[in-house]
């Protein structure tokens, strides 16, 4: 049967905003407060997944959550109607405001973790939420996220859906952002590699001196036991601590893989090649390709800068990979030499595309935080809600219903705007209606 992987991006949503809410995520801290475009980040995005539509890709699509999250701030105390709840919160707590109105769902890569059915012992599609604790404005995804999972992937025979792990900071999961899978043809059992920043039940144990560690190998291990994945199938490293304090808050910024290839940074992981022997060893006899980018050739700060390593890496129709780049790969020279000599070097990578995604880009969120990836086989790629596929079709009307709906540009004052709240919610009605996903957000329910 054949096989294929999936990118589900995330669209953006209609309150895209730079709110600086991401310690530790060196964009998001240095944009804050800019003014930001929801329209052309929307726009952007979309030009991606049909650019990979096109290529012969499967391209899926993601919908946005429902901000302002009027229901968390009512939970929080503002109240009165949902004009005073937005005013109240503006004056007493604008830092609660902006959380609370930020679009962070478009990064997908951390809307969950999935295991493909070849990995999973009871032969069906995984997927655990992420529950992102570690940032309050992300902490408000998970519930959606597994509502829009189930609405999407809605077939108990092919899907299993599990609750996103307990909501503290010792079971912090931040999703496929800390996961990769090696496997040789996509339907085939593969290796999940699961890297986590800290271990939170043992403080002798390193972990980062500046910046928070986000994942935590408790919660890594407790997605793998759910997912029914076998230990001799599984590998685990810890993050480099010291790479995360200079702001690779998930490992996909430091390193991204696809079927036999494995690219990162040479600072990316502690003990690498303990790591690497395992892996290779779990992999078995196939041939695997490990790609380590030097520090001479790119810095860890041109890595981060660049976002070299959160490309997506994807098989073409021809057995050949592609490196989907940012623009800011292309204009910084010694990541453009690097790329350039990578394509003729002997790997299955023969080409680079390069992609604008700077709305995305300035609250650190590249290429590949836009996607989550599904392994699916034939018949679980039929049994997924099919308007959620991109095709030229689902493009036109997508793009029509951002340009109808989104404004051109946000500031920070224009979060309390109630007349925002209104676009947002008919919008987003309208989108469940084109994305056929039925009253998933929780205004269309109460
Ligand atoms: O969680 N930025 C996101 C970026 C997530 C990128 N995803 C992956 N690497 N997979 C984050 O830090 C910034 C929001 C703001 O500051 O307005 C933000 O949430």
């Amino acid at each position: 049967m054949k096989s294929f992987e999936v990118n589900f991006d995330g669209l953006v949503g209609p309150t895209h905003n730079y709110a600086g809410l991401s310690e530790g995520n060196v964009a998001s801290k240095s944009n804050a407060n800019e003014a930001s475009s929801p329209k052309s980040a929307a726009l952007q995005g979309l030009a991606k997944m049909k650019a990979l539509h096109d290529m012969g890709m499967n391209q899926g699509v993601f919908a946005p959550q429902e901000r302002p999250d009027i229901f968390s701030l009512r939970r929080l105390g503002f109240s009165g109607t949902d004009a005073n709840v937005l005013e109240q919160a503006y004056k007493h707590s604008p830092s609660v405001l902006s959380a609370c109105c930020s679009a962070s769902s478009m990064w997908t890569a951390n809307a969950a973790t999935v295991s493909p059915s070849a990995d999973t012992n009871d032969g069906k599609v995984h997927f655990t939420p992420a529950n992102l604790t570690n940032k309050f404005h992300r902490s408000l995804e998970p519930t959606t996220t597994g509502s829009l999972l189930k609405a999407v992937f809605n077939d108990d025979n092919h899907f299993n859906h599990h609750l996103h792990l307990n909501d503290n900071d010792h079971f912090g999961d931040e999703g496929a952002a800390n996961h990769t899978r090696l496997c040789n043809e996509y339907g085939e059992k593969g290796v999940e590699i699961f890297t986590f920043g800290k271990y939170a039940f043992n403080v002798a144990m390193p972990a980062p001196k500046i910046y928070p560690a986000r994942q935590t190998i408790e919660a890594s291990q407790a997605v793998a036991r759910l997912h029914g994945l076998s230990d001799d199938k599984v590998v685990y490293v810890q993050q480099n601590p010291d790479v995360i304090d200079q702001g690779v808050f998930h490992n996909d910024v430091i390193a991204v893989g696809n079927q036999n290839v494995l690219f990162y940074h040479e600072q990316a992981f502690l003990q690498t090649d303990r790591f690497i022997n395992e892996l290779s060893g779990k992999f078995g006899s196939e041939e695997l390709h490990c790609i380590k980018v030097d520090s001479k050739d790119v810095s860890v700060q041109d890595a981060v800068s660049t976002y070299l390593f959160n490309t997506q890496i994807i098989t073409l129709n021809d057995g050949t990979m592609a490196i989907i780049a940012p623009m800011h790969c292309h204009d910084n020279p010694r990541v453009k030499a690097y790329l350039d000599k990578l394509v003729t070097l002997n790997t299955p990578i023969k080409q680079v595309k390069y992609f604008d995604v700077n709305e995305s880009m300035k609250n650190g969120g590249g290429p590949a935080c836009l996607r989550l990836r599904v392994a699916m086989n034939e018949q679980e790629l039929a049994a997924v809600n099919p308007n959620c596929l991109m095709n030229d079709e689902l493009y036109g009307k997508l793009t029509g219903w951002v340009d109808k709906h989104y404004r051109e540009q946000i500031n920070f004052d224009d979060l309390r705007d109630p007349q925002l709240l209104i676009e947002s919610r008919e919008s987003l009605d309208q989108l469940t209606q084109i994305l056929n996903i039925g009253s998933v957000y929780r205004f269309q329910k109460d």
